[in-house]
């Protein structure tokens, strides 16, 4: 719908809400565990993104993922479970497109949470700066095999793209690794999300550190 971005203003300064936090690396892993792993090292946002829990487990996980994060004053993101974040007192809330009709943006909002939301091609970008998120996540940057989706991978070609159209905080998602970090870094995003790189290491905590130090020496934080 919106090819011809000239006529879009995605500029932050339209976007008061937008905070220009600098999210870094961005690990989404699906239990409270891997916070216990991954906040000792020094990760500072972290998405807790549970599809296979309902009821009380669902709820005692996302509380003490929540608990955990506050302990390390790390941003953490609920994906899906907007109400329990709410309860709970989250840091944040990431939803994806198929959310933005059912959820309560609003009560999220005034409840103080921050919000990202996933997005894969300008339409989707489009619908979400309507919320003014704290950051619009961009993906697939590579082929991924953790989420079957219909989109073609951007590449960095297309995520240099986003990053010139979009003065707003920029998260990239999908097949990046510690190969890819530094060529996804160089394009200028405000954070770096990832799954498997983190979730599948032999050494989840070691990988971490090396990507959270070649971040902080990457042009990413001029
Ligand atoms: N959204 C876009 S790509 C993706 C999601 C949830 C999966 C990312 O997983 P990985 O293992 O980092 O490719
Ligand atoms: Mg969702």
């Amino acid at each position: 719908i919106l090819s011809d971005t000239s006529s879009v203003n995605l500029q932050s300064e339209n976007f008061p809400c937008c905070n220009q936090i600098r999210l870094g690396l961005y690990p989404v892993v699906d239990r409270a565990v891997w916070l216990k792993k991954l906040l000792p090292v020094g990760v500072s946002t972290i998405q807790l993104r549970i599809k296979d829990l309902r009821g009380e487990a669902l709820e005692r996980e996302i509380k003490s993922a929540i608990e955990l994060a506050e302990k390390y004053d790390c941003r953490l993101f609920i994906n899906d479970y907007w109400e329990l974040a709410i309860k709970h007192h989250a840091y944040g809330v990431h939803l994806g497109q198929e959310d933005l009709d059912s959820v309560d943006i609003d009560a999220i909002r005034n409840a103080g949470l921050r919000l990202g939301i996933s997005t894969h091609c300008h339409y989707e970008v489009a619908r979400a700066m309507q919320h003014k998120p704290s950051y619009i996540a961009c993906g697939p940057v590579y082929h991924t095999n953790t989420k079957q989706m219909p989109w073609v991978p951007h590449g960095l070609d297309g995520l240099a793209y986003w990053r010139k159209v979009l003065d707003y905080p920029l998260v990239a998602i999908g097949g990046i690794n510690r190969e890819r970090l530094e060529s996804v870094a160089e394009v200028g995003v405000d954070g770096v999300a990832m799954i498997t790189a983190i979730t599948e290491a032999a050494e989840p905590e070691a990988v971490a550190r090396e990507m959270m130090a070649l971040l902080n020496k990457s042009r990413y934080e001029k």
